[in-house]
């Protein structure tokens, strides 16, 4: 097949998965153009098959705001039309669905009699939840849902929300996140012993968030389960990301008297190293479709702590693979991380169901359901 991915190309769980996406179904054989306003930041690496297509913002005085929707689709008519795609696959709706959406009724009405492209359509999450139901994009959102070819949501929570939210009446297919079990592994390199010694004293306990650091992570709960944590048992924690929340997040580190702790490390690469000597995974966001960053640290035998929101239930079992805990619950979601690793037994237990958790979402079988996915909508089923 012929496939255009757009999606964000910044840190975002959405362009992460778009990008690992193209990156399978480029080995597996697939033709992929990814339609971006930059080049994604997982595209790092050569891979035959992968095309990148820049979409090109025109400035002029009178546009006091980018038209980049605009830009989009006329790229995306650009790059179907002469690479001859057979579908676009739209990460993240807003915009991006409704580009699609107008990018095909444009390429039906100049080729009259030949192939239609088709366009497929993947929910994340705050487009849908929080984002999509401003009014000033809502009937849009609506509009291009019910017009993709085919939509997939990356949880069950998400596929309900946007039915109730949206009144929708299309199908949607609940397609999970997924995880390179392979690449996300515990491993124990030089690294990992350096970066031990830099974060933490011999023996205590790591304590590991990965985010954006935007409101809906509270990463500020993350630091006060911490502190709670840090009562009872000798540990460290490893913030990672940068984003809004950030200086307020070191404020209060300060006032809580915890600062030498908490290594804010910024946005890094190399999370397979960093993960591999988390003990445990804090994320008690406010709104989470799934979860990926949860799921990356599952693989590496992390088990989470979390708040009950959105898809996280579905990914994280309450008493297997970790805990779940009412939103804001920091003091429930603290006495779980203390009982997690003040007991040997019970922790290795999870740790083991962590990784087998992980497993159920391995790349190679969720990617071969997106391209059951991609034949089954060219297919018109
Ligand atoms: O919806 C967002 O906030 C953006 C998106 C992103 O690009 O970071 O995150 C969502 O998509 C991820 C990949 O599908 C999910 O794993 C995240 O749970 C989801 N974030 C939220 O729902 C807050």
């Amino acid at each position: 097949m012929k496939i255009g991915i757009t999606c964000y190309p910044t840190y975002g769980g959405s362009g992460v998965v778009a990008t690992e996406l193209g990156k399978t179904l480029a080995m597996n054989g697939h033709e992929v153009h990814f339609i971006s306003y930059a080049l994604p930041s997982r595209l790092t690496s050569f891979v035959g098959n992968i095309f990148y297509h820049e979409v090109e913002m025109y400035k002029y005085p009178v546009f006091d705001y980018p038209l980049y929707s605009i830009a989009l689709t006329s790229k995306m008519v650009e790059v179907v039309k002469f690479h001859d795609l057979d579908l676009i696959h739209a990460h993240y709706a807003i915009p991006h669905a409704s580009s699609a959406y107008m990018a095909r009724e444009i390429l039906k009405s100049e080729r009259k009699n030949s192939k239609n492209i088709k366009i497929i359509t993947t929910l994340h999450g705050t487009d849908i939840t929080l984002v999509g139901l401003e009014p000033s994009f809502l009937p849009t959102m609506r509009f291009s849902i019910e017009q993709s070819d085919g939509v997939t949501a990356v949880s069950k929570y998400l596929k309900d929300k946007t039915i109730s939210n949206y009144q929708i009446e299309k199908d949607i297919e609940v397609i999970y996140n997924f995880i390179d079990t392979e690449k996300y592994k515990r491993i124990n390199v030089p690294e990992c012993s350096l970066l031990r010694r830099n974060i933490s004293k011999k023996g205590d306990k790591i304590l590991v968030h990965t985010s954006n650091f935007r409101p809906v992570k509270r990463v500020d709960d993350v630091i006060k389960i911490f502190a709670k944590v840090r009562e009872k048992v000798p540990s460290s924690l490893m913030l990672i990301g940068d984003g809004p929340e950030r200086s307020a997040c070191e404020r209060l580190c300060r006032e809580l008297g915890i600062s030498e702790y908490v290594k804010f490390l910024g946005k890094q690469e190399s999370l397979v190293e960093i993960l591999s000597i988390a003990d445990l995974f804090l994320m008690p966001s406010q709104s989470e479709s799934f979860g990926l960053s949860a799921l990356e640290a599952m693989s590496c035998e992390v088990p989470v702590i979390s708040s009950s929101v959105g898809g996280l239930p579905e990914l994280n079992l309450h008493g297997e693979t970790g805990y779940i805990a009412e939103i804001g619950d920091v003091d429930r979601m603290a006495k779980y991380a203390i009982d997690l690793l003040t007991n040997e037994n019970k922790y290795k237990l999870f740790r083991k169901n962590a990784r087998e958790r992980a497993e159920y979402f391995n790349e190679e079988k969720i990617v071969r359901v997106y391209e059951n996915f991609y034949e089954k909508t060219l297919a018109g089923k």
